[in-house]
C-alpha cells in the first residue's frame, strides 16, 4: 500500500484525505485476514516541483501534477518488482504516474501491459483539449502517448497500446474524448453495454485476452465507477453507475482470474462521504478482489 494524497488534479479539496480514510476503513486488516502480507509504505510526497508551463490557461496545478507523476512513476516501478502495488489516492491524475512506472516494468519483463479502467469517465483529455483544466481528466491520454505531453510530463518507456485497454462503467464522455475513442481501438463497455450483456460476459472476454498474452493487468478503480447512491464520497458524481452487485462480481472475477498485478484506488473524497460508507465499500471491493468470497466457489460459467 502506497498513499498518494494528491488532490490538485480535481477542482476541489478533500481527496488528500483518501489514503487516511482507506486506512481507517481497515484496508490492511481486511487483506491480512485473507492471508496476504501487507506492507503499508505510508504516504508519498513530492519534494520539488518542475518549472513547467502550457499554453492552455485553464490548466490547474500543472507543476504539482508533473511532480506527482515523476515520483509515482519511479516509486511504482520499484514497488512492482516486490509485490502488487496498491496506490491509495488521491485523485485520478495519479494514474499518469502509476501507468508510467508500470509501462517501464512491462517493458523490462517483455510482457504486455493491460489496463482495466473502471470509471464513469475515459480521462482521455490532452493538455490542449481539457476545458475544465482539471488534470484528473488526462491520465489516459498521457499513458497512451497522445500528443502534447512531451517536454512537460516524464517520457514513457512505452506508450500503452489502446487495444490493451478495457473501460467499464463509462457514462460521461466529452467530444474530444469521444473522437479519440473513435480513432483508437479501446474496448469501451459503457453502462448500456453492461445493462444489455452484464459485467460477467464483458469482463470474461477481456480477461481471456490478458491471459492468452501472458500480460500484466493493472486495475484503475475510480470511485465514480460506482453509482453515487452507494458511493457518495466522490467529487464527480454521475448518475447510473455500477451497482453493489456488479462491482463485487467484477472484483470476484478478477480474483478468480489471478491476473491482477497492480491496483489504483482513486477519487475518494472523504469530506463528501457519509460516515465512511464509501471508503468501507471500496475496502470490501478490494477484499473481494483479493480473495474474499461468500462461499468457497469461484464465479465461473456453468
Ligand atoms: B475522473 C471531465 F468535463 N471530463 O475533463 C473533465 F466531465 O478522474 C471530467 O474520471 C473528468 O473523475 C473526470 O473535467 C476525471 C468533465
Ligand atoms: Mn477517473
Ligand atoms: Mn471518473
Ligand atoms: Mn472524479
Amino acid at each position: 500500500m502506497l498513499g498518494a494524497p494528491v488532490q490538485e488534479g480535481t477542482g476541489r479539496l478533500g481527496c488528500d484525505m483518501g489514503p487516511s480514510a482507506f486506512r481507517a476503513a481497515g484496508l490492511a486488516g481486511a487483506l491480512r485476514e485473507l492471508g496476504h502480507v501487507v506492507v503499508d509504505r505510508g504516504n508519498l510526497a513530492p519534494t520539488s516541483q518542475p518549472e513547467v508551463r502550457h499554453g492552455n490557461a485553464a490548466i490547474k496545478s500543472l507543476p504539482e501534477i508533473v511532480a506527482w507523476t515523476e515520483l509515482l512513476a519511479a516509486t511504482i516501478y520499484d514497488a512492482s518488482a516486490e509485490g502488487m502495488p496498491i496506490t491509495l489516492g488521491g485523485d485520478h491524475s495519479l494514474a499518469a504516474g502509476t501507468l508510467s512506472g508500470l509501462s517501464r516494468r512491462a517493458a523490462d519483463l517483455e510482457r504486455p501491459l493491460f489496463v482495466l479502467w473502471l470509471d464513469a469517465h475515459p480521462d482521455l483529455h490532452t493538455l490542449d483539449s481539457t476545458e475544465s483544466g482539471n488534470l484528473h481528466g488526462v491520465p489516459m491520454a498521457y499513458a497512451t502517448g497522445q500528443p502534447g505531453f512531451e517536454g512537460i510530463f516524464p517520457p514513457l518507456a512505452a506508450p500503452l497500446d489502446m487495444a490493451r485497454i478495457c473501460m467499464m462503467g463509462i457514462r460521461s464522455v466529452d467530444p474530444a474524448e469521444r473522437a479519440r475513442l473513435a480513432a483508437g481501438d479501446v474496448t469501451v463497455h459503457d453502462m448500456r453495454a453492461i445493462d444489455e450483456h452484464g459485467v460477467a460476459v464483458l469482463l470474461r472476454g477481456f480477461l481471456e485476452k490478458v491471459a492468452a498474452a501472458d500480460g500484466l493487468l493493472h486495475v484503475s478503480l475510480d470511485v465514480d465507477f460506482l453509482d453515487p447512491d452507494i458511493a457518495p464520497g466522490v467529487g464527480t458524481t454521475v448518475p447510473g453507475g455500477a451497482t453493489f452487485r456488479e462491482a463485487h462480481l467484477v472484483m470476484e472475477m478478477l480474483h478468480d482470474s489471478d491476473l491482477v498485478t497492480s491496483l489504483d484506488l482513486v477519487e475518494l473524497n472523504p469530506f463528501l462521504d457519509e460516515r465512511g460508507r464509501t471508503a468501507r465499500l471500496i475496502v470490501d471491493l478490494v477484499a473481494s478482489l483479493m480473495g474474499r468470497r461468500v462461499l468457497d466457489r469461484p464465479t465461473r460459467s456453468h
